[in-house]
């Protein structure tokens, strides 16, 4: 998955280069940096005293010595004040310098703290944000495996806002789980085709296609009708390259239902056609899980982050959309 978000110790992430948060001295101090230090050994800080610094919003690279990356960018978030003083875009521009950075040394893995949400006070959900978005813009045009590694819990954490929007969606579909069931039964024993929708026998036929389709077919199918190519697809799913030559080449594959879940969200499928692109891979969405219910929250509502989506997910404690 081109982008995850992880519980970890960035110092343990065996990666092609981790980020460290660092300040304008680039000689060390508390948090991530000290941790990172810590575990380098003094090596780094030799190689550091030679840099002569960083300005805020850029990034510098040294090698990673005791730690299990082979690289450490050192960049310098902005110190936040009141959120007016440029701090966002001094952050995103942390993000991408690093990753800039990360291209050009051809690291295919790349570890990034958030960044100016520790000592540097930048409230952690917009920190976030900030990290999800320059990542996945980027993630658009390169190939590469980023992880967002955030230290503990209580660090990450979406909006209240959206938190409470869809607890409470969960409880409302819990609550009706029962009536739903029922409609769900009643559903699955009506005919697959309302035949009066197709009056043309061309029609017809097309949609008779459809149900023998596999989910490896009307995955291709469906990035056609919607003029998409193959990359933005599996780019905006989330999931990797190689993963997505294999469902290309095997027209029988069977996909995981986050897989499956991840390309309804990346073609910004109906609900409706949602169930039938799980359908064709053996899944259904049900109430009976929060999973289910917060995929069905953000379709319903027509935002197809698939990141605003798997921050969410994060946050109740769910697996992640993507491979
Ligand atoms: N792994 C992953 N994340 C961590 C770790 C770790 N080992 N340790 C802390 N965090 P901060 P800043 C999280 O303060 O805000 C330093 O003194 C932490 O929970 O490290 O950019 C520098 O020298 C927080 O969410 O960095 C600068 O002077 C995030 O990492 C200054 O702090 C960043 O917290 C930079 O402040």
């Amino acid at each position: 998955m081109p982008l995850e978000i992880v519980r970890n110790d960035i110092t343990k992430m065996k990666v092609d280069a981790v980020v460290n948060a660092a300040n304008e001295s680039l000689l060390g101090g508390g948090g991530v940096d000290g941790a990172i230090h810590y575990a380098a050994g003094v090596e780094l800080l030799e190689e550091c005293r030679t840099l002569g610094g960083c300005k805020t919003g850029k990034a510098k690279i040294t090698g990673g010595y005791k730690l299990p990356a082979k690289y450490v960018i050192h960049t310098v978030g902005p110190i936040y004040e009141d959120g007016k003083h440029g701090e966002k875009a001094l952050l995103e521009s942390c993000y991408r310098e690093s990753l800039a950075l990360a291209k050009a040394h051809d690291c295919e893995t790349v570890a990034f703290p958030l960044i100016s949400s520790g000592v540097y006070g930048y409230p952690k959900d917009q920190a976030l944000k900030v990290a999800i978005d320059v990542i996945s813009e980027f993630l658009l045009k390169n190939e590469m495996m980023v992880y967002i590694v955030i230290f503990d819990k209580a660090a990450y954490k979406i909006s209240e806002k959206l938190f409470s929007d869809i607890a409470e969606y969960i409880d409302d579909n819990y609550v009706h789980e029962h009536t739903k069931y029922l409609c769900g039964s009643i559903r699955m024993n009506a005919p697959m085709i309302s035949y009066t929708n197709f009056e043309k026998t061309d029609d017809l036929a097309a949609k008779l296609r459809q149900i023998d389709e596999s989910f490896s077919q009307m995955l291709l199918r469906k990035i056609d009708e919607k003029g998409m190519t193959d990359a933005e697809c599996y780019k905006k799913a989330n999931i990797d390259r190689k993963l997505f030559s294999k469902i290309r080449s095997d027209i029988n594959y069977k996909p995981s239902k986050p897989t499956a879940l991840a390309f309804a969200i990346s073609l910004e499928l109906s609900l409706a056609e949602t169930e039938e692109m799980l359908r064709k891979a053996g899944f259904a969405l049900s109430h009976s899980n929060k999973f289910d219910i917060i995929i069905e929250y953000f379709i319903s509502r027509g935002n197809y982050n698939i990141f605003e989506i798997n921050e969410a997910l994060f946050a109740f404690d769910q697996s992640l959309l993507g491979a």
